[in-house]
């Protein structure tokens, strides 16, 4: 059985990928190292948990000698938006937290998952069908940290064995934690202000495409790849990965056939938006198709019915 670190394990990803990874290798084998709240429901009482500060390597190394640790998904990221804001600590926290994962799993034999993203290509990228090896000049600098992480672990793979494997996610739309300060984070506001029966300010242009996926998929996508057989991976860091490519409308749309009164409006962000120009409209994932049988489950129809389903739950709960 696996021994497993999960590096951020409160933000979006972690919080739903600390269940996932519980109920499929036991609490007792699953250690969720964190640092900053929201705590999820649970969180203290489920499992072994860790305050971990991921720029100090001394932090990661103990844990992971302590619990005789063999993997590490390292979630620890600043996402595009906020990076913009605060360059040098999207840099310590992108490149150093991996550098201290990496140097960690050299040295005590474990596997690294650090997720890259739709980020690392740019206006030069083509933009649709995105190839998986193709041009990569992202303008941001969150971008440029997930272009450092690929290479930087190809390279601890090449020369030191480093079992290192990522997938390049798309947004992310999911229920449990909100996402703090990316690009895509619209695709999961709009969910939460039409189930509260709020109008929604969108901050992205009508017909920008981005790529995106529900969580559930983006669970399996990291979990089946650490799984996979490494004879089979040609990639290693890091696969294209996407299940559907929206646009603010094609959300819109969506969410107004179940819930007929809900209004959108723009009020675009220069920011967001120039940064979503620069990101592809789809990609292809064909290589994480074949090399390791990525197979989406969740649509646009199937993700827009289970997040409204999940928040209405949510919000009666709290009526009660
Ligand atoms: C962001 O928008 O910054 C992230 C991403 C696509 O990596 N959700």
């Amino acid at each position: 059985m696996k021994k497993i670190l999960i590096v951020g394990s409160t933000g979006q990803i972690g919080s739903e990928l600390s269940v996932k990874l519980r109920s499929l290798y036991g609490n007792d084998n699953v250690v969720c190292g964190y640092y900053t709240p929201p705590f999820p429901e649970g969180f203290f009482e489920q499992g072994s948990t860790e305050k971990i500060d991921a720029t100090n390597i001394e932090e990661i190394a103990q844990t992971v000698k302590k619990y005789h640790i063999d993997t590490i998904y390292n979630l620890a990221a600043i996402l595009s938006v906020v990076a913009e804001k605060n360059p040098d600590l999207a840099w310590n926290v992108g490149v150093g937290s991996l550098r201290n994962c990496l140097d960690v799993a050299r040295e005590y034999r474990c596997a690294v998952c650090t997720p890259s993203s739709i980020g690392v290509f740019g206006p030069a990228t083509p933009k649709d069908l995105t190839p998986q090896d193709t041009i990569q000049r992202p303008k941001t600098i969150y971008g440029i940290t997930k272009v450092v992480g690929e290479l930087i672990s190809d390279y601890y793979f090449d020369h030191w064995q480093v079992d290192t494997r990522s997938v390049r996610l798309p947004g992310i739309i999911s229920n449990v934690t909100l996402p703090g300060g990316g690009t895509t984070d619209y695709a999961v506001e709009i969910f939460y202000k039409a189930v509260a029966g709020e109008k929604f300010s969108c901050p992205i242009k009508a017909g920008t495409f981005m790529d995106m996926m529900y969580m559930p998929d983006a669970l399996d996508a990291m979990i089946n790849l650490m799984e996979a057989d490494p004879g089979r991976l040609i990639h290693r860091n890091a696969f294209n990965v996407t299940s559907m490519s929206l646009e603010p409308e094609m959300l819109y749309a969506a969410i107004r056939q179940r819930i007929p009164e809900f209004r959108m409006e723009y009020a675009v962000s220069e920011l967001k938006q120039s940064i979503a120009e620069s990101w592809p409209n789809v990609l292809d994932d064909s290589c994480a198709r074949n090399e390791w049988d990525w197979n989406p489950k969740f649509d646009l129809e199937k993700m827009t019915d289970d997040m409204i389903r999940v928040l209405r739950q949510k919000k009666s709960k709290v009526n009660e």
